[in-house]
Order: C-alpha cells, then structure tokens, then sequence
C-alpha cells in the first residue's frame, strides 16, 4: 500500500482502464518467412567486376568505380504494380495544443506522391524493436523496473496514426525486447488531462513504492503536473492506476506561459530529506529548467532561479537529468551525489526537434547545474543522436545496475503514408549510457546488451581491403533484420602522404556519401540493392588538418535510401572523437526501415527511418564501399542474420 503520508485514502477520483480487448495471436515474424526469397543470381551492376577472397565470408572486391563523383545515378521507378498515389493532407498536428509541429508535410509541396503498394508499406513495420500494434505513439513515458519487470509507457493516440487524443500506452517485458502488450495506463479522462495525458516519469521511494508525475493538457489547454500511483501496488503488471484526488499538484507559476510547462522529470532525494524534480519550460526564448522541492509529491516548493538555461534554444521539453560515475562504468540510481560523480542535463529542443546533452556539476545547495564546458552547453552541443531520436528518457535499472535510454524515433516519411500503414513512430532500442571514461567528455551509449539475444547466425569478413572509388559486396543473405559490428583501418602511408588542410568537414553541409576526400568517406552501405539504386551509406569521413591530426565524421547518408519522393533525404551525422591507437569501429542494426549506427562504441550515434522501393525483402544487401581518393580501407565485420522479437497483446490466459 501507499504511504497514508504521500497518498490519500481518498479514490474518488479512481481511475477505470480501458478492458483489454486485444487477445490477438502471437504474432512473431520469422526473417525466413516473412521476407521474399531473393532472386538468385546477383545481378550486380555492370561496374562490379574482380573478385576478391576473404576469410570466413564470402565478398568480391569488385572496384565498382562509381562515376567520377563516386555515384550511380539511380533512375526513377516505373512500377507496374497496382499502385495508389497517397494524397497529401498538410495537417498542422500538435502547434495549437502547445507543442512543436508533430506531422510531416514538408515534402513534396504540391507534387504527386509516390505510389505505394501494400507490400513496400508492410515491408516497413519493424521485427525487433518496440511499436504498438497499430495508431500513432511518441514520447517513451515513465520506464521502470518494478517487481520483476521492466514497464514501458508510452504517448498514445488509440484512434489514429497521426498525433492527437494522447493518453498513456503500456507494455511490460522481461528483457525490454520482447513485450506483451498492456490496456491503456491512463487515458484523458479529467479536466487536468481532458487534452492529453502527456509526458512523464516515474520515481521509486525508497521502501518500494512507485510514483508517477505526468503533465496533464487541460480542459483549457493549460499544462499541468499530475501526479498518479498503482492502484495495487502488489501487482507486478501495474496494470490499474490512479490519478490523485488533489490533482493537479503543480500549475504554470508567475511568469510562466500556461502552454510552457511540461514535462516533469524522476525526482531526486536530496540530504535535506526532500525529493526534488525538474520541469522544461521557456522564458522568451531561453530555454529552461525549473525546479521544485517536495515531501509528499502533492505539495510542491519552486525553487528560485532554475537548474539550468540556456539563452537561444527555445522551449526544452523532456528535460532529463541524473548523475554519472566519472570512475565506474556502472549506472548510477538518479539520487546518487558526491564525490566521484558528473551530472548530464538533457533537453528535447522544441524549435528543433533534437536531444541535446551536456555534463557538468550539479550543486545541491544552490539547486544549480553547471556545464563542464560551456561551448558546449545543453541545447548548443552535443546531441544523444544525430538522426531521428527526439523526447529521450532515462530510467537506472536497478536490476543491472545500468542506466537506459530510451528515444522516440519518428517517421520521415509522408503523413499520407502512416496513415494508410495504420501506424507511426517506434522506440529505439534501449541503450545503456554512461560517461565515457576515455574522453570524459562525452557520453557512450550502446543496445542494451538483451538485443544480443536475438542474434542468428553470423559471418565474419576478415581484413577485406576496399580500394579507392570500390564497393564489395558482402554475402550475408537477406539484409532487413542485421546486426553488423565492423572495424576499419585507412592505409598508413596513404595517411601520411595525405596534405594537411584546413578544410571543415561537415557531414549535413556536404555532398554525402558521393563527396570524395583523400581519407573518405567509407563504410558500409545497407538496405541497398542489387543495383545500387537505392542505398544508404553509414559511413566515416577522416579529414587530416593543418596539425597533422586526423579529424573524424560518421554520417549517414538518405539521398538515395530511396526512389521515392515523398520521404526524407537530409544527411546526418557529427563528428566522432577517435584517440590514439583506436581503429574506427561501428555498428549498425538494421530493421526493417529503421538503421541505429553506433561509432567509436557509442560516442556518436545516428538512428535513421529510410523507406526504400526496392531495396527490401530478398531484395535488400549490404556492401562495403570506399570512396575516398588516396587511402585503401581494410575492413573486418562481423554480421549477424537478427530473429523477430515476440511483441505481442497479454492476454490472462498466457502464463507469464
Ligand atoms: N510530447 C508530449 C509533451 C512533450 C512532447 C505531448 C515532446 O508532453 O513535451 O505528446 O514530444
């Protein structure tokens, strides 16, 4: 039971799930059954010619000199396939309820979409990473290891696949890779959350007991904070909740915009005795942190000042703080202060969409957080992902002694299309994230270490060596469902021999993949086809500046992922710190339409959604490439075929 102290007896306002209708069959898709068999006979394109042999796998060295700018030009699509033209329905989603635009209209502007069929849509539902089952999801909300399992609440819409009637999905798993599906936690059923039961997160007290704080849309579309609790706690599927009597507990204070106000973080013990928590808001166009004391979670104390600002960056939603070990590679649980110990601040930047951190000291005192370098401050700096990962959330499993963040990663396609899917938006694979001891400068993040439980079989590349302006394919099978780890060496004399410049390097200003410098790029191209029409280059950039040091980029490059016109083509990418000695190494899983790379173990990270139109089923492979001007690359893989995860409705009948 609750604390009398924290929670009244009173349940007037008890909360009623929705029942759980859903008793569907499993559904776990087999690669080998649900992928098209693969046309046999590579038909590779004319320029892929020697051969080359390699250890352990099967991979030519086929010098597929690309053209004098190192591409294929690809052709558009003459599909005779019965085929519908989606039409375009530019819908603004989100803005007028208070938060940033959450639909895609940017494409196209007016030209006709490219035509769909069924089987290229379904191609790009995922097999092993977390989604609903159909309609629209966003933000990761409250995740929690209680009583043996790991609980995932997400933002919901139960109607429909695109943002609106936002209520609190659930699934709940054992290893945060396959999950049963749960009834709704929490849906809007209050004048604090009649207009969405938005974003929040979950604390647990010290004698086991769990909370949650939420941010409520209200009757008037003002943001405020709830709070909720399980309904038995002694139910390790925390399947009933109920929303405090007194809420809401905390509204938009003096100064501050009733739609600017959201987002309540885990609470925190401080050595006074209190738990405190952080609220992302704005003042003009400095983004903020508020803070607030409290003992009870239903009376609340703000702090004056904040924890942290920044000047520029706008609305900070999903403000996310906890503490890292500077000498341990464990997690820490949020509480944890001293000696020892580094605090990251995380703001989801509303203008631009994206998750920025940075590390620094946190005074309890003053309730204030510094940034260790100011240059690059929360919101001006580093981000978790330079791709598609927005609304992150972080949770310490006390289980494994870590701490998961989980990101929320959106389509890039067109509204249109969602909706004819019937769904949009999944999670990232959870990672675990930890300062990174090395640098000290960055964090590392990497999939948590379950996602190894769903590797199949493999093959090893050893030491295939990619010359200037080639590809190589490599013989892995079907190529939807990977987990690839690749390291790759640059020829050392080409290095040396390389002039110094003082040339910037930026992954998004630059031509792509198809930009060729004497050190880059290369990598490996996934969700490719035969032809190479359709691609997508994961790939490092090495720059040798005016002090001889090299300088590394890892991008990805979407400009060919697909033939269609109506998805998202940006570059993405950041630089990578590579310290002496270290190799470059990567990893990528790919799944379906999502591709999650991960350089230099975690330091820099890039989650893309690409949609391609032929490049799938049996159809989809993965090549090396280099098409630098001067250095070969020697490249070692190791890929593996990746099994479907079971993510399924619960049903009472199943045993657990
Ligand atoms: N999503 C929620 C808000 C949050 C935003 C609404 C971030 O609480 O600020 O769905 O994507």
């Amino acid at each position: 039971m609750l604390d009398e102290k924290l929670i009244p007896s009173n349940t007037d306002n008890n909360y009623a799930p929705l029942p759980d209708g859903s008793d569907s069959p499993a559904s776990r898709r087999s690669p080998t059954k649900v992928l098209l068999v693969a046309l046999c006979g590579l038909v590779m394109v004319g320029v892929l010619l020697a051969s080359m042999g390699c250890n352990g796998g099967s991979s030519r060295d086929v010098h597929a000199k690309t053209g004098g700018d190192g591409d294929v030009e690809a052709s558009l699509p003459n599909s005779k396939e019965a085929a519908t033209a989606i039409p375009h329905m530019p819908i603004s989603r989100g803005v007028s309820a208070g938060v940033s635009e959450k639909s895609n209209h940017q494409f196209l502007r007016g030209a006709a979409s490219f035509p769909w069929n069924n089987s290229m849509l379904s191609w790009q539902r995922t097999a092993f990473h977390f989604q609903p089952e159909k309609n629209w999801m966003n933000d990761p909300n409250g995740p929690v290891f209680y009583k043996g399992w790991y609980h995932f609440f997400y933002q919901y819409n139960p109607h429909a696949a695109v943002w609106g009637d936002i209520v609190w999905g659930h699934a709940v798993s054992r290893d945060m890779i396959h999950w049963l599906h749960l009834p709704l936690a929490m849906v809007a059923d209050q004048w604090y959350d009649i207009n969405g039961v938005w974003t929040g997160s979950a604390t647990i007290l010290p004698d086991g007991q769990l909370i949650m704080l939420y941010t409520g849309s209200t009757d008037k579309h003002v943001q405020v904070q709830n709070l909720a609790y399980p309904a038995d706690p002694n139910d390790p599927l925390l399947i009933n909740w109920v929303k405090y009597s007194g809420n809401p507990v905390l509204v938009p204070p003096p100064g501050i915009g009733a739609r600017d106000f959201r987002d309540p973080t885990t609470a925190w013990y401080t050595s006074e005795g209190k738990w405190r928590i952080t609220i992302g808001s704005k003042v003009n166009k400095t983004g903020v942190s508020l803070i607030y004391d409290t003992e009870d979670f239903k009376t609340y104390n703000m702090i004056d000042g904040m924890l942290h600002g920044v000047d520029g960056t706008g609305m900070w939603e999903c403000v996310d703080f906890y503490p890292v070990s500077i000498i341990a590679e464990n997690g820490l649980d949020t509480s944890i202060n001293g000696q020892g110990i580094k605090h990251v601040v995380k703001a989801s930047l509303d203008d631009d969409r994206h998750d920025y951190y940075a590390i620094g000291t946190y005074d309890e005192k003053t309730a204030k957080w510094v940034p260790d370098n100011p240059k690059i401050d929360v919101g001006i700096g580093i981000r978790y992902d330079y791709g598609l990962f927005y609304a992150s959330k972080t949770f310490y499993d006390q289980n494994k002694k870590r701490r998961v963040l989980w990101g929320w990663v959106g389509e890039s396609d067109s509204e249109a299309a969602d909706v004819r899917k019937g769904w949009a938006s999944l999670q990232s694979i959870p990672r675990t994230v930890a300062l990174d001891q090395k640098t000290g400068t960055n964090l590392i993040q990497w999939p948590v270490e379950e996602v190894e439980s769903l590797r199949l079989t493999s093959k090893n590349f050893d030491n295939v060596k990619v010359t200037p302006g080639s590809v190589v394919p490599l013989d892995v099978g079907t190529a939807t469902q990977l987990d690839i780890l690749a390291e790759f060496e640059l020829d050392k004399d080409a290095v040396h021999n390389t002039a110094e410049t003082n040339g910037e390097f930026s992954c998004t200003a630059s031509g792509g993949a198809a930009q060729r410098g004497a050190l880059g790029p290369f990598g490996l191209l996934v969700l490719a086809d035969e032809s190479l029409t359709e691609r997508t280059p994961v790939y490092f950039y090495v720059v040798k500046g005016n002090d001889g040091k090299l300088k590394t980029s890892f991008c990805t490059d979407q400009k060919r992922s697909s033939q269609a016109n109506d998805v998202n083509k940006i570059i993405y990418g950041s630089f990578v710190p590579v310290l002496d000695g270290e190799k470059l190494s990567l990893r990528i899983l790919v799944d379906h339409s999502i591709v999650e790379s991960f350089a230099q173990g975690g330091r820099t990270c890039i989650t893309s959604r690409v949609y391609p139109t032929k490049a799938l089923y049996g159809d989809a492979r993965v090549f090396l490439f280099n098409n630098a001007t001067e250095t070969s690359i020697t490249g070692s893989l190791k890929v593996w075929q990746m099994n479907s995860a079971f993510i399924r409705p619960f049903s009472n009948n199943r045993s657990l």
